[in-house]
């Protein structure tokens, strides 16, 4: 019921300065840690178990985001700040995605991938357009985003228990126009995560969690091919032996912005030197993901989890499942792709 609900959303000012000093005494390679300032979305009483797959719609002007395990897709208005919820009950909800020319969403519910209409309710509000990795009742699509031809990506994930996430049981996969069949693009992967393209479209981006490293392939914008995977960066070499890698967007400069889960911080990546040249903290260790969002693309969303934690750590960590958004970060994101799907609305 209370996820249900049209809420009206405050926006509460939180201003933390991070002493960099207090924490190169003990990570003296984190010398790339930056002072942050954010606010965090503050509803009445209203937190996500799961955050996840923020995505900003620049012709509408409204950040989408999954609440994963309450199987919930929110949207806020950015000028309204009017927030609603749609509740689906088929199963986890991991991905949104705008789609081209309508209202339509793109859902990644389980491991299928609908249309969701959100004026309908009931089982008529979605359309399914394809199931993927059948045969793996388990798996759930974790990640996944449109290219610039308006292709899906969906990256799976195999049967998770707590924290532990069954090795090599998943995969990466496309789907386009006209008749959308799953084709795989990488197997087996773990935890498919971090999927983003650089501003040219000739490099894909890709995130296997479990690998802890940032990848990159030669990408075919025509033919949606890959090829030519490498390491960008592995994160286990600045010593984050608990973090993994999780979603990932690029700003205007063609850096890289990733998430670390349990390490709480957001990391900015050059892809051209291979190095982490800034840092984020927060106060929560369960960072999930990144999209920038509002008018100008310059406030970075960061949604984070309280999925599996304990008493202690949520005492510790209140705001575990908050959704921050971060100020002052000197630059900007760019648009994202949407997933082109004629005629959306008559489907
Ligand atoms: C939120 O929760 C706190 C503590 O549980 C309570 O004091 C407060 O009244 C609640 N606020 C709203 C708007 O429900
Ligand atoms: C496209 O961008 C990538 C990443 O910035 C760069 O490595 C590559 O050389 C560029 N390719 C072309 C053809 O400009
Ligand atoms: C057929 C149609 O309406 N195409 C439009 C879809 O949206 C893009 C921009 O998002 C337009 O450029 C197309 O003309």
């Amino acid at each position: 019921m209370l996820y249900r609900a049209i809420t009206v959303l405050f926006l509460s000012t939180f201003y933390i300065k991070f002493v960099s000093c207090k924490f190169s005494t003990l990570y003296p390679e984190e010398k790339y840690l930056r002072d942050i300032s954010y606010n965090v979305f503050a509803y009445t009483n209203l937190t996500f178990t799961h955050a996840e797959s923020p995505v900003w719609d620049s012709e509408t002007n409204k950040l989408y985001w999954v609440d994963v395990l309450n199987q919930d897709v929110h949207v806020l208005d950015y000028f309204t700040w009017r927030h609603t919820t749609k509740h689906i009950s088929y199963g986890e909800v991991n991905v949104v995605v705008p789609v081209m020319n309508s209202s339509r969403l793109l859902v990644g519910v389980r491991a299928e991938v609908y249309l969701l209409d959100w004026q309908k309710h009931g089982d008529a509000a979605l359309r399914l357009v394809a199931a993927i990795d059948q045969g793996k009742p388990d798996n759930v699509i974790n990640e996944g985003k449109a290219d610039a031809m308006g292709r899906f990506w969906a990256g799976t994930k195999g049967p998770q228990r707590g924290d532990k996430v069954a090795q090599d049981e998943a995969a990466l996969y496309s789907l386009e126009q006209p008749w959308y069949t799953a084709r795989v693009k990488l197997k087996p992967v773990t935890i498919s995560n971090g999927l983003v393209w650089a501003l040219n479209d000739s490099v894909m981006y890709y995130i296997d969690s479990e690998t802890r490293k940032i990848e990159a392939f030669d990408f075919e914008v025509k033919t949606g091919h890959i090829s030519n995977r490498r390491t960008i960066l592995n994160i286990k070499e600045y010593g984050y032996n608990k973090a993994i890698p999780d979603g990932m967007t690029i700003d205007k400069d063609g850096l890289l912005w990733v998430a670390l889960m349990f390490e709480g911080s957001v990391i900015r990546i050059d892809p051209e030197s291979r190095t982490i040249i800034e840092k984020y903290k927060l106060p929560v260790s369960r960072t999930t993901s990144v999209t920038w969002a509002g008018p100008q693309l310059n406030h970075l969303i960061v949604t984070t989890s309280r999925r599996n934690i304990s008493p202690d750590e949520l005492s510790r960590e209140p705001l575990s499942g908050a959704i921050f958004i971060l100020h002052q970060t000197g630059t900007r994101g760019v648009p994202i792709y949407k997933f082109a799907f004629d005629n959306a609305d008559c489907y």
